[in-house]
């Protein structure tokens, strides 16, 4: 399939559930793609611009319940797409990130349904420690990773194609399978190249 077929079914995508807690997501059947990042990335507005859809990862954001997971149902329910809460809200006393970091690595390293890991990162300031973090699990876990470079529009052309060379320098370093592109919401930039990733990996070309 192509990235236009893979659009089409990316496009119906529907909210699923939220949940406290990884110990309570669906059933560990089927593909899943995660979406993960700190908070203020851009995850919920990549979302809601790859499934052309304003409000979509938005709709259970509601305060106090920023920490939920939330599951999204691609086509079918057996192809998930799952946004992860990041760190770095100050108001979450240190326990509970430890413990939400402990989840984090299980879900990553211990996931069947699981093909790959999409990280955002603000083009500004790339690959900062909990992306690395991300990126230790990943490897951990043997998941691809395909990064985001988002909010593309913030840079200048030839300032955005020198970070993408830097990152991808640092990234080569690691030792993972991994791939990388540009993204802006703002500007609708990379939805093609995110949909063929996230097509294959959800074996969308499967779905009857
Ligand atoms: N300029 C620009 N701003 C963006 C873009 N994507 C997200 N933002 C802004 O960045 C902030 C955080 O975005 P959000 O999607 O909520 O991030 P999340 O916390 O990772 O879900 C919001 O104010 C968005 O409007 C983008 O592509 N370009
Ligand atoms: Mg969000």
């Amino acid at each position: 399939m192509n990235t236009t077929d893979y659009q089409k079914i990316i496009r119906q995508t529907t909210f699923a559930l939220s949940a406290p807690t990884l110990k309570l997501c669906p059933d560990d059947t089927g593909f899943e793609v995660a979406f993960a990042g700190r908070s203020n990335a851009g995850k919920s507005s990549a979302i809601n611009t790859i499934t052309h859809q304003k409000q979509l990862a938005r709709s259970s954001k509601t305060p106090g319940r920023t920490q939920m997971i939330n599951f999204f149902h691609v086509g079918d329910p057996s192809r998930r797409m799952v946004d992860l809460p990041g760190y770095g809200y100050a108001q979450v006393p240190e326990g509970m990130k430890i413990k939400w970091q402990k989840e984090l690595e299980d879900y990553l390293v211990n996931r069947q349904s699981l093909t790959g890991l999409i990280l955002l990162t603000d083009i500004r300031h790339p690959l900062k420690y909990f992306d690395e973090q991300m990126l230790h699990w990943a490897k951990d876990g043997k998941l691809p990773v395909h990064i985001l470079l988002t909010k593309s529009d913030k840079l200048k052309f030839g300032a955005s194609k020198t970070a993408l060379l830097n990152t991808e320098k640092q990234l080569k370093k690691l030792g993972l399978p991994f791939s990388i592109q540009l993204f802006s919401a703002l500007n609708k930039i990379g939805i093609d190249e995110l949909s063929q990733v996230m097509g294959d990996w959800l074996d969308l070309a499967s779905i009857q």
